[in-house]
């Protein structure tokens, strides 16, 4: 049976988004020009791969919200929120030859508050000269110190010269499949014992904060609950440790995910 997916292309003005969706799907479908805000309505188009049927739209650029008072930015915006609340996962689509803006950040974390799976493409690199790698750093760093909860490895690409077509169908197959499965308690608990044994969260007001029990409830958007004593003490920098720990032991890329920690009652404690 087929599955259709709808996969949306994010990104601010000019960075590419038309031209990458235009090779994607092998054809000139959507309007490409070295003048900002080309693409106003959506565009999209189905593509099959395996057994998915991959509905790729096209949108506009999003300008900052602080600029977003034309008329044009408004029909923009409306369109990529409508299409994002549908989305089962997002091209987010970056300048390489540029360094990160405000409006990158902002509209990133439209797609994560929305508890979107991204895919992140760093495209034009044909136009960066020198340091290519030092460049890649740049992302990496950017995306690892900046959001905990989403494990990305950013893609680097030139939709201009080589959109690698083939390996980019294989990661939303990929992000696709493992996005629909729940992680067994073994194997979440193995993590979680894993990542306590070697860091405890630290004491606070003499006791210390003990994640007892960890499970998988919830798929897309991807949900675990905690459960132990005095979770309410725990820092928001250990839980930012944590999630970003328990991601990399699960080896859960480009989805994000949201931890409950739910406090057990201590039975001893009724009077
Ligand atoms: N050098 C280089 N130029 C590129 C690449 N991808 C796109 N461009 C150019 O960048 C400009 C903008 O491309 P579009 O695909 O229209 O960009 P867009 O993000 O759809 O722009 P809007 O619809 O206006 O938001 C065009 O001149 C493209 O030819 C690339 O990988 N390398
Ligand atoms: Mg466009």
């Amino acid at each position: 049976m087929t599955k259709n997916i709808n996969l949306s292309i994010i990104g601010k003005p000019n960075v590419g988004k038309s031209t990458f969706f235009n090779k994607l799907l092998g054809s000139n479908i959507s309007k490409v020009s070295d003048i900002s805000g080309t693409t106003v309505f959506p565009i999209s188009h189905v593509k099959n791969f395996k057994d998915l049927s991959i509905n790729l739209v096209d949108l506009g650029g999003l300008k900052r919200k602080s600029k977003s008072y034309e008329k044009q930015q408004k029909m923009i915006t409306f369109e990529t929120i409508k299409q994002l609340k549908i989305s089962d996962l997002v091209f987010f689509i970056m300048d390489g030859s540029d360094e990160i803006t405000k409006n990158d950040k902002q509209l990133f974390k439209l797609i994560l508050n929305q508890l979107k799976n991204v895919i992140v493409i760093i495209n034009k690199i044909d136009l960066i000269k020198n340091d290519i790698k030092k460049k890649e750093n740049y992302f990496k760093f950017f995306f690892s110190q900046n959001y905990p909860n989403i494990l990305l490895k950013p893609i680097f690409i030139s939709a201009l010269k080589n959109v690698r077509r083939e390996f980019l169908l294989k990661k939303i197959f990929e992000i696709y499949n493992s996005s629909n499965l729940l992680i067994s308690n073994q194997q979440v608990n193995q993590a979680l014992k894993i990542i306590t044994q070697k860091h405890q969260p630290v004491y606070s007001k003499k006791s210390r904060p003990i994640i007892k029990f960890l499970k998988h409830v919830n798929s897309k958007p991807m949900i675990f609950k905690a459960f132990g004593n005095k979770l309410t003490h725990l820092g928001k920098d250990y839980k930012n440790f944590f999630i970003k720990k328990l991601l990399e032991n699960l080896k859960i890329y480009n989805q994000v995910v949201v931890i409950k920690y739910i406090n057990n009652k201590n039975p001893y404690n009724k009077k």
